[in-house]
């Protein structure tokens, strides 16, 4: 383990301003101030140059009385876990093989994306020119001026008395070209630890960067407040705020030590940064889970498919198909990297090492194959636990006995507040995972042979419906729409937007993005196939029309036979669905698939109405034709059907 210690000297001054010119690289004048005013220790040469001089600069501005450069060590992961036991930050779960309980401040328990921008030079950067100068829907912009001023208000000294970690992380496999490399700063151990868990990280990750020395700058502090924790949980969420500089290369986050917003390399680098790198580099980063299914036959294909919360993605990721003969394996359950090959064909990779699933609803009926993963090496945040040292959650099974909530209180059925949190969530490695794809880690990445999107839609969305063409298909991942918790203000379930299932982690202007998606249908590739399904349609009665879960495969393999040419379809209004027949219902008793697949007008005419009001609020000029081509198309093929 390396373990230095910095002798901080008086550069508490030149803190505040390096603070104002951040930690770019580019800021040359003020790294050779710094070098001076700070004691090396050897270790630290060990560090690319780069790496050193983010490192040594962070340094100075944070104060920390130590820094440790991580090695990704098991000895090093033991050390962490004695610390953190220590400090009372993590406990341990006996019922489980190296399974660990973490309770949050309950002022800190989601990704908060109020508080969360993009800076760039100019505002249409990031959000459409719709929304200059107001809230958008879309992303938070912030100011150059604002993010430096941001850094200043709260990094100098904010590391004082603790240790600073430093983190190098792969997002994706070391070495594969489709990879991307960060370097995150953090005084708090459960972010490296959890880092270890779902990037790879340590010394392999410094090898690699002696061949390519670029990586993602990421600086996180939980902060200090004015009356510290008394939860063994440090935070600041009165002034939490995650900054991205896409055009740095640049993750600043304080304040808060739960997941989204102090993982770094997931939502913030995977997703916002990543998607700018791929705008850039002409790649895909999205918000999607990886699946490959193994028909009767034995032909392999991979399908990657974006849901918005609340969907069951993680649940269809690990699918146990009910249709005899088949298999779905798991690539990923959340990100996708996807690029076209030499020979034309989308290649995806899993940017991530682990699964950071939420864990109330999951149980033996609805993911078993996540039931059989996560009881080893993982942490668990914010769920119940039991008197024998295990887990519970609302929607795991009967309550037991005796159960100590997510706050750490005696609780009981009847006491009206949830055991565990609802964001609470297992922290888990993904090779641990019963049925991962043997080719989940391949450095070329898998082929992709159909796309799908997908939203919760009580009415009028059908189970399945293929898009004429590409253009077709970025107009559905465009008009994507969910049914979700609202705002406190409004009271119940709303159909929210949701375009990409990205409405939070963009990071650009989404009208661009929608351009960039339309860049992809190039001459020599074979694009997939893009569908749009709805497992969640409702009756009148508020019953669900589709038994949903593993009978989803008669969807997948309707969806797989459409690829490979073999499946009947016909028009409809919205594009293709599945002919008479053509979707498999063997075995299902009682099912409505005319009701299923229909189309209704009156709802579709209003639907329209929506997606026009969206696009013009939101998007306005930054909205490509094609996207009002393709809406003018929907409003014909209702008024002619
Ligand atoms: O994850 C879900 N999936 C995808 C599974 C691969 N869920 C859970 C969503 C919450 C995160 C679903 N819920 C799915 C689904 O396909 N479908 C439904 C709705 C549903 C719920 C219960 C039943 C049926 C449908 N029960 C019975 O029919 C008995
Ligand atoms: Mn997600």
């Amino acid at each position: 383990m390396m373990h230095f210690k910095i002798i901080p000297e008086n550069y508490v001054n030149k803190a505040a301003k390096c603070a104002q010119i951040a930690l770019g690289c580019s800021r040359a004048a003020h790294q050779t101030a710094l070098r001076g005013s700070i004691k090396l220790n050897p270790q630290i040469a060990t560090l690319t140059p780069k790496v050193r001089a983010f490192v040594e600069r962070s340094a100075a501005l944070c104060e920390p009385e130590h820094v440790h450069v991580c090695d990704g060590s098991d000895a090093e992961a033991a050390a962490l876990l004695q610390l953190m036991q220590q400090q009372g930050t993590v406990k341990p779960l006996p019922k489980y093989d190296n399974c660990w309980l973490t309770r949050t401040d309950p002022a800190d328990v989601a990704r908060v994306e109020s508080r969360t921008f993009i800076c760039s030079e100019h505002e249409r950067d990031v959000v459409p020119i719709a929304r200059a100068g107001q809230k958008s829907a879309l992303g938070n912009y912030i100011t150059p001026a604002d993010y430096d001023k941001a850094v200043t208000d709260r990094f100098p000294g904010c590391m004082r008395g603790r240790t600073m970690y430093v983190i190098p992380f792969s997002m994706g496999p070391v070495g594969s070209p489709l990879s991307k490399i960060g370097v995150e700063v953090t005084d708090s151990p459960y972010v490296v630890y959890s880092m270890r868990v779902m990037t790879r990280m340590g010394n392999k990750v410094l090898d690699a960067l002696r061949k390519d020395e670029n990586f993602v700058r990421c600086l996180h502090s939980v902060g200090r407040t004015s009356n510290p924790s008394t939860t063994g949980w440090p935070c600041d969420p009165p002034r939490t705020i995650i900054l991205h500089r896409p055009t740095d290369n640049e993750i600043i986050s304080y304040g808060s030590g739960y997941g989204g917003n102090s993982l770094l390399g997931k939502k913030c680098f995977a997703l916002r940064l990543g998607s700018v790198m791929a705008r850039r580099e002409g790649w895909l980063a999205e918000h999607m889970l990886i699946v490959g299914i193994t028909d009767p036959e034995g032909r392999k294909r991979y399908i990657a498919a974006a849901f918005p919360s609340a969907c069951g993605k993680t649940n269809l990721a690990m699918m146990t198909p009910s249709l005899p003969g088949y298999k779905v394996e798991c690539v990923g359950d959340d990100i996708a990297w996807m690029k076209f090959d030499k020979n034309g064909v989308l290649r995806a990779i899993n940017p991530e090492n682990g699964f950071f699933g939420v864990a109330p609803g999951t149980s033996a009926g609805t993911n078993p194959v996540a039931m059989a993963s996560v009881f080893r090496n993982t942490v668990f945040t914010n769920v119940a636990e039991t008197s024998d040292g295990g887990v519970w959650w609302e929607g795991m099974g009967a309550a037991p006995e005796n159960v100590v909530d997510w706050k750490g209180k005696p609780w009981s059925a009847t006491a009206g507040t949830p055991a565990a949190h609802p964001n609470s969530r297992f922290c888990t490695p993904a090779n641990q995972c019963p049925i991962i794809d043997d080719q989940w880690e391949s450095a070329e990445g898998v082929p992709i042979s159909a796309i799908l999107f997908g939203g919760r839609r009580p009415e009028g969305v059908p189970l399945v419906v293929e898009a004429r063409d590409w253009q077709h298909g970025v107009f559905m991942g465009a008009t994507m729409r969910s049914e979700a918790t609202a705002a406190a203000e409004h009271s119940g379930k709303m159909i929210m937007h949701d375009p990409f299932a990205m409405r939070p982690f963009f990071g650009y202007n989404f009208g661009d993005y929608l351009r960039h998606w339309l860049s992809m249908a190039q001459e020599g590739r074979t694009m997939p196939k893009i569908f749009h399904v709805n497992w969640f349609r409702k009756n009148e009665q508020g019953q669900f029309l589709w038994p949903g879960f593993g009978e989803n495969a008669r969807v997948l393999e309707w969806v797989l036979r459409r690829c490979a040419g073999a499946a009947a379809a016909r028009d409809a209004p919205l594009g293709r669905v599945p002919a008479a027949r053509a979707l498999r219902t063997d075995g299902l008793a009682g099912l409505d698939l005319e009701r299923l697949l229909s189309t209704p007008r009156d709802f579709w005419m209003n639907e329209a109405d929506c997606i026009e009001k969206y696009f013009k609020e939101e998007v306005g000029d930054d909205l490509p034709n094609e996207m009002w081509d393709e809406l003018n198309k929907l409003r014909k093929n209702f008024e002619q059907a």
